[in-house]
């Protein structure tokens, strides 16, 4: 058998891995009969002309992965195995609603709201973050406790303190969770509320949560917004005992908060022990005509609130740091059912994010950027002003990198996104932030991202829009 061994010059493998692969197949495919002695070292160096050495490695690595098994003094035997029920050395054809493609957005522009903007992240700045702290924390990349699932104590007490600066948090270190993203913190974060928890999220809002929640079998309702946010009424209505709510930046449509809805929810989450609200804080960072108002985690005198933060807009999506702040009662539980769940974001990116705020870099970033995306954001509005009059209504665009617009058309959402393809236009609509399907949405009303739309890009990037939704 072992003459069909066929050795090739090529140097992209070692002779002693084509014998052992050749041989593993001629197993795997039972050619051999179970316990055939092999051929002795020295015979088969000979017949392939080849090094002892090599039938030596060949033979080694069948006996670590238990092809064979050796007698002392005899020699090497076939294990015996079962046959493999499918042929094993050919990969299937890959069923073509799987592949994935890796498109090139040449030549397109974006509205989107999913990222930041790459080309002014101070990407030096922060290699020089890494490198330091690759350089002075090596003790804590390779610490055991790094993996805990918290996350590393000194980066949580400079998120803690940069929290109360920034947003009026108050909390200690202790309380944060950090995690590789909001997600991945919520479904920790379900496990700590009372069994048989109703949770309610905000009609639109982030859809992703919804999809979450219902995985893990949650009773979720969605709550329909008046201009204030989430409608009290309706949560009186249908009694939930979790709200999830983006109060600073209402996840799509922009609505700030008003303190008096704040008030209002914060007593409502007093009134029964198993009521929470969720502060999910994204897109808190940036408030053009005023400043940010503070959280409600700061005014939360009842232990009832969870902020949940992220650096994905403030930073850099990919980077995937987001953290939480629990209650303590809350931070009790979780210590107690969870604690030995690991970290899951990158240690060397948390300290090079501790590094990147202490040495002040961070909100220098912030300042700069807030002013990069109040020009931009300022800029867009005058040109789909300029280009769609009357035809436009804007909304929401007192905080965060993108804001919504209606545009007056008796055009569906599916045709204006379509052309807008065409066009090469990247845009999305208010459709995705749906939660549930009964209630689409009446007007075409999409979400105009501009984190990733340069000025000298916007008129260009208007015109598009035009086209997609009035043709040329
Ligand atoms: C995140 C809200 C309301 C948090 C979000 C997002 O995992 O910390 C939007 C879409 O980066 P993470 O999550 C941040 N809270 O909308 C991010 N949303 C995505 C990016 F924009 C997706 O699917 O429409």
């Amino acid at each position: 058998m072992l003459s069909l061994i066929h050795l090739s010059n090529q140097k992209d493998d070692y002779i002693y891995r084509q014998i052992y692969k050749q041989i593993k197949i001629e197993i795997l495919l039972n050619h051999f009969l179970p316990n055939e002695k092999l051929p002795s070292k020295r015979e088969l160096a000979e017949s392939l002309h080849v090094s002892i050495n090599s039938v030596n490695g060949a033979y080694q690595q069948l006996l670590a992965e238990g092809y064979i098994y050796s007698v002392e003094r005899s020699g090497f035997f076939v294990e015996k195995l079962e046959k493999v029920p499918t042929s094993f050395s050919t990969l299937k054809p890959l069923n073509p609603n799987l592949a994935e493609r890796s498109e090139t957005k040449k030549d397109w522009i974006s509205f989107s709201h999913m990222s930041a903007d790459r080309s002014v992240f101070p990407f030096d700045g922060w290699l020089n973050c890494e490198h330091k702290a690759l350089k002075s924390k090596r003790t804590e990349l390779n610490d055991d406790s790094s993996r805990y699932p918290q996350g590393i104590y000194s980066v949580r007490c400079t998120i803690s303190r940069l929290l109360s600066i920034t947003r009026g948090v108050k909390c200690y270190p202790e309380q944060i969770v950090i995690g590789a993203g909001t997600q991945i913190l919520i479904q920790i974060l379900c496990h700590l509320f009372p069994e048989g928890s109703k949770y309610a999220m905000e009609e639109p809002g982030y859809s992703r949560i919804y999809q979450l929640l219902k995985l893990q079998h949650a009773d979720i309702t969605s709550i329909e917004l008046d201009r204030k946010g989430i409608a009290m009424s309706e949560i009186i209505k249908q009694d939930p005992n979790i709200l999830y709510i983006t109060p600073s930046h209402q996840f799509p449509t922009g609505i700030v908060m008003p303190i008096s809805r704040r008030i209002q929810l914060l007593n409502w989450s007093s009134q029964a022990k198993n009521r929470y609200i969720i502060e999910d804080d994204y897109d808190s960072e940036f408030k053009y005509q005023s400043d940010a108002i503070p959280s409600i985690q700061g005014m939360d005198t009842f232990d009832k609130v969870i902020y949940m933060g992220t650096f994905s807009k403030s930073l850099l999506p990919g980077l995937r740091i987001s953290y939480m702040v629990l209650p303590q009662h809350l931070l009790q539980s979780f210590r107690e059912s969870e604690g030995f769940l690991m970290q899951t974001c990158n240690v060397l990116a948390q300290l090079a994010l501790q590094e990147f705020i202490d040495s002040g870099e961070y909100q220098k970033h912030i300042k700069r950027m807030k002013q990069i995306y109040s020009e931009r954001q300022t800029r867009l509005i005058k040109e789909l002003d300029r280009r769609f009059g009357k035809n436009i209504a804007i909304h929401g665009a007192n905080a965060g990198l993108h804001f919504m617009c209606t545009f007056k058309t008796e055009r569906s959402i599916e045709d204006i996104l379509n052309q807008a393809e065409q066009e090469k236009l990247e845009l999305y609509s208010i459709k995705r932030c749906y939660l549930t399907h009964d209630r689409p949405p009446k007007k075409p009303v999409f979400i105009l991202g501009f984190a990733n739309l340069p000025l000298e890009k916007i008129e260009d990037g208007v015109d598009r829009l035009y086209r997609s939704v009035f043709g040329s």
